[in-house]
């Protein structure tokens, strides 16, 4: 069966390679190294329902055929920083660093966090038109004390999620599919997932069946 063809919209290699991996079967995901405006405000869906058609509209004016495109906003919510960095996650990383992370949370106890990730799947319609689905995850955890691990990217190697995780593993210390399955963006992805087996597939066999109909009626004609 021929997959449903997406484009992933993202600048971070380390999103490419999870989000990959998770719809792997489910969907052929073509990366699209691109970036979105993003707006500033407090909820992470409101910057995807903004952002993404602005790129799909540009996108159709360099004559880039209408394709299904998706983008994930995430961000690390600390509960002791009053949810600081949120949504400035990506600010925050690149200023004052893991390390600036750290040292704001020294002597705190604590230590409770959450990633969250919404997902935003752009759906092209008749003419220019578009529709949008929302998927979101979260994943609840603490803030270490130190940095440990190699993999992931990001905040992971500070990160400790709480499920299924009795050796108290940072996600940077977990291979791309443990991560995926304890994190906020492998439960977005799999809730993406069952939208698509339930929507996209039915509309492509849709189509797949309209071909087979189409070529048996040319077929009859050819005898007649
Ligand atoms: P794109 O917007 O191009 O996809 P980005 O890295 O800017 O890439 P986000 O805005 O979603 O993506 O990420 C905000 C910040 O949160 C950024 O510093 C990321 O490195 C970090 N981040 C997001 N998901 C993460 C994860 O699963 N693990 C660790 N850090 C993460």
């Amino acid at each position: 069966m021929r997959l449903p063809e997406l484009y992933l919209v993202t600048s971070n290699e380390g999103k490419w390679r999870e989000v990959r991996r998770e719809l792997e079967g489910t969907a052929e995901v073509k990366w699209l190294r691109r970036k979105y405006p993003e707006i500033q405000t407090g909820d992470l869906k409101e910057v995807l329902a903004f952002g993404l058609p602005h790129l799909y509209r540009e996108l159709l004016k360099e004559g880039f055929p209408p394709s299904p495109l998706f983008a994930d906003d995430s961000g690390l919510f600390i509960d002791a920083l009053g949810g600081f960095p949120g949504v400035y996650s990506s600010f925050v990383e690149r200023t004052i660093g893991l390390r600036g992370i750290l040292k704001l949370m020294e002597g705190v106890e604590e230590r409770g966090a959450e990633f969250r990730c919404v997902i935003g799947l752009l759906l092209p319609g008749e003419g220019g038109s578009y529709r949008m689905e929302f998927f979101q995850g979260s994943s609840r955890g603490v803030i270490s004390t130190e940095e440990r691990g190699y993999d992931g990217f990001g905040y992971d190697p500070i990160f400790v999620p709480f499920c299924d995780n009795p050796e108290g593993l940072t996600f940077a210390e977990m291979s791309t599919e443990e991560k995926n399955r304890r994190s906020h963006r492998g439960e977005a992805l799999r809730e993406m997932r069952k939208y698509i087996i339930r929507e996209l597939h039915k509309h492509l066999s849709a189509s797949v069946r309209q071909n087979l109909n189409t070529e048996a009626q040319m077929k009859r004609n050819e005898e007649e």
